[in-house]
């Protein structure tokens, strides 16, 4: 089946779209086997959530585009579940940030590194970073640890969807700002960003964009304003409260 088989109609397109994009990077050798099992685990979490975008996320979306708008050195981070469910939208949010974009693996090999770097250039990306390796994340085992250090190692803001908990720390102990982007409100990586994006990265990623493109005119002090209004426990709080008292409680309060 492809993307395009899909029928749009299906309750649960969005779903069957993602896990068969993901299947797909599995099979090109993008995305690895864990990211079957970190699909699943994000899944189950979107379903808390009603399969939807909470008030309180696209709050956070928009303190994203505010940020990466007033960064020097923003920097997107794609690991193989990234490149397999959002390639197009990435460059896209590279396009209206001005945001360099970097592999950065948890599994990392030179083939996986390889096919997805050359997946994103199919998908419309200039440069792709993350090849040259010439920089470390301290605190780190090798092979996680490995940025360019001209990419991810001299950012002052950072996108890191579906991050691993120890890296995500890890890069904000380097004084970066950090923009999670992860189903799981509890999870370490969320708890650890200035700014939890506690979304679907499918939905995520364009709404950082469409953000963007809306505040491309914005005044610095506009921006920071918006940076400045966004409270990232307030945000984990409302998503966990969207799960346990059901789909109503978010919007029942933003
Ligand atoms: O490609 P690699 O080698 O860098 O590996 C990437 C994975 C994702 C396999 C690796 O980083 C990993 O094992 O991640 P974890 O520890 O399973 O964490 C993934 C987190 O992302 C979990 O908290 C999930 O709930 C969340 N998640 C999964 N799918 C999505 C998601 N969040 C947003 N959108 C999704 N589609």
């Amino acid at each position: 089946m492809t993307d395009g088989e899909i029928p749009e109609s299906h309750p649960r397109y969005e779903s069957l779209l993602t896990r068969h994009r993901i299947e797909e990077g599995v099979d090109k050798g993008i995305t690895s086997r864990q990211g079957l099992i970190a699909q699943g685990r994000g899944e189950a979490f979107d379903y808390l959530l009603g399969e939807r975008t909470l008030p309180s996320a696209d709050d956070a979306e928009r303190a994203a585009a505010a940020h990466l708008l007033l960064a020097e050195r923003p920097v997107i981070s794609v690991n193989g579940n990234v490149a397999a469910l959002v390639p197009g939208e990435t460059v896209e949010l590279g396009e209206a940030t001005s945001a360099d974009i970097e592999v950065n693996l948890f599994n990392r090999t030179d083939e996986r590194m390889t096919a997805i770097a050359d997946h994103l250039c199919e998908h419309g990306a200039g440069e792709v970073k993350g090849l040259t390796a010439d920089g470390r994340i301290p605190g780190l085992d090798h092979e996680r640890a490995k940025v360019d250090a001209d990419g991810i190692g001299d950012a002052d803001v950072v996108v890191v969807p579906l991050e691993d908990g120890d890296r995500a720390e890890a890069l904000g102990a380097m004084g970066k700002t950090e923009i999670v982007i992860d189903l799981n409100p509890l999870s370490r990586s969320a708890q650890a960003a200035d700014v939890p994006i506690v979304d679907n990265v499918i939905r995520a990623v364009p709404a950082i964009t469409e953000h963007a493109r809306d505040l491309a005119d914005a005044d610095r002090e506009t921006l920071e304003s918006i940076v400045a209004a966004f409270d990232p426990d307030e945000a984990l709080a409302a998503a966990e409260r969207a799960i346990r008292e059901g789909s109503d409680a978010d919007a029942a309060e933003d």
